[in-house]
């Protein structure tokens, strides 16, 4: 098989790539390890920065995102009983939207489905090969056969778990990490939310997030101990839980229903350098991670995504490869302000098991800065809405 770009990975940074690609008539391939149902049944990320929203537009998937998305125009934060809004609106003349993952990635399947573009689900052994020079060579196996494909260029889209970001060898890239000694075990429920806006809790027994899908459909999340299972966490346990995190006027409007989903992710800071490899190119989670806190892990992967394309495009438009020598530069400085955003709000928000009394008198100076002074609310507003590309 011979085609030009071969995107490893369709979750929403490789099915995106994909996307914009097609629409520019450059062929792609899409090798996606599990299937299309498996995929679309993984409950990720909630909130769409605007330029996420532009760029699936520029792909033309944006017809379902525009009609149902709900604009939110602020967020609301707490400390134990307080509760104060921080504006995004009135800080940016911005906003954030509203609009699962599981949907977006819906849509972006859909559209290519439609297109004819090639999708392979279920390949096993993703191989690169050759990307320092020539052309490189992706093997793989499906139903049991080994196959090949040769192209130009391979876009790692792979996640955390991928192959791309193994692929680099160890000697020329260097990994950044933190981890966090909590998790976040997060349910999905048949209930309205809460809440209008997302209320991001600081508690004294720990972080919770209060978020939502549709009028029906709300997401919440607890901060819970890195050895808590899923099964140990009954619905009724984690609804008493969060009511005692959440304010008090909030927790007595809480309506309750039984879990539809409930799993527990571990929280982690993590950055590769560089995100290229001759032909390789690493794109979103295969690249970086952060923590859920700042709703910045999708946005961060589609950032990355524009300047791929944008590198894409210029070499095969303009016989230009400037741009795509450029892509790991560009696409890191945002990533760090991605993470130093994300990582300074987990700090904020949750309580650390080695926490000193003076550690969360600072926490708690910090956040009633953030309802005091206009200033501080600016840079969160700006952060949280998404910083240019
Ligand atoms: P994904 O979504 O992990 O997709 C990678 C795909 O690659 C496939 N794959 C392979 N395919 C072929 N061969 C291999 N060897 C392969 N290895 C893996 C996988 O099956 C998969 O389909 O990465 P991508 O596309 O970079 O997208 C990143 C986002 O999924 C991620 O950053 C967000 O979900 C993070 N995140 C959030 N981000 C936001 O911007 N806003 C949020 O509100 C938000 N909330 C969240 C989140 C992540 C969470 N968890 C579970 C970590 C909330 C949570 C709880
Ligand atoms: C979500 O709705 O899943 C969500 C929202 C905001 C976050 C993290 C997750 O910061």
């Amino acid at each position: 098989m011979l085609t030009q770009v071969v995107i490893i990975g369709g979750g929403p940074s490789g099915m995106l790539l994909g996307q914009l690609l097609h629409k520019q008539g450059i062929e792609t391939v899409v090798l996606e390890r599990q299937t299309r149902d498996y995929v679309l049944s993984r409950i990720r990320a909630g909130i769409l920065e605007r330029g996420t929203v532009e760029l699936m537009r520029q792909a033309g998937v944006a017809g379902r995102l525009d009609c149902e998305c709900f604009i939110h125009d602020g967020t609301l934060l707490s400390f134990n009983n307080q509760c104060f809004q921080i504006n995004f609106r009135k800080h940016t003349n911005s906003s954030v939207v509203v609009y699962g993952q599981t949907e977006l990635t819906r849509d972006l399947y859909d559209d290519r489905e439609a297109a004819g573009a090639k999708i392979i689900f279920e390949a096993q052994n993703v191989i690169i090969e050759d990307v320092e020079r020539g052309s490189p060579k992706v093997n793989f196996n499906v139903n049991g056969q080994l196959q090949s494909i040769r192209c130009d260029f391979v876009a790692g889209c792979d996640g955390f778990h991928g192959v791309s970001r193994q692929t680099i060898p160890k000697s020329k890239r260097r990994e950044f990490e933190k981890t966090y000694p909590f998790g976040w075990l997060g349910i999905l429920s048949e209930t309205p939310p809460v809440n209008e806006e997302l209320v991001y809790a600081h508690s004294e027994r720990g972080f919770a997030l209060c978020s939502m899908r549709n009028r029906n459909l709300s997401r919440y999340y607890i901060q819970c101990s890195l050895s808590d299972k899923v099964k140990d966490w009954t619905d009724l346990n984690f609804w008493d839980e969060l009511k005692r995190r959440i304010p008090e006027s909030l927790a007595d409007l809480l309506v309750v229903g039984p879990s539809v989903e409930k799993s527990i992710a571990p929280l982690r800071s993590l950055v590769t350098e560089p995100m290229q490899w001759g032909r390789l190119f690493l794109c979103g989670d295969a690249a970086h991670i952060v923590p859920p806190t700042g709703a910045k892990g999708l946005n961060t992967a589609v950032s990355d995504v524009y300047y791929l394309f944008q590198g894409l495009i210029r070499y095969y438009q303009d016989g230009e490869s400037g741009d795509l020598e450029k892509y790991s530069e560009r696409a890191l400085s945002r990533v760090w302000k991605a993470e130093r955003f994300s990582w300074w709000f987990t700090k904020l928000m949750h309580r650390f098991p080695d926490q000193s009394e003076f550690d969360q008198k600072m926490q708690q100076a910090e956040i009633f800065q953030l309802r005091d002074n206009a200033n501080a609310q600016a840079v969160m507003a700006q952060n949280y809405v998404g910083l240019p590309y």
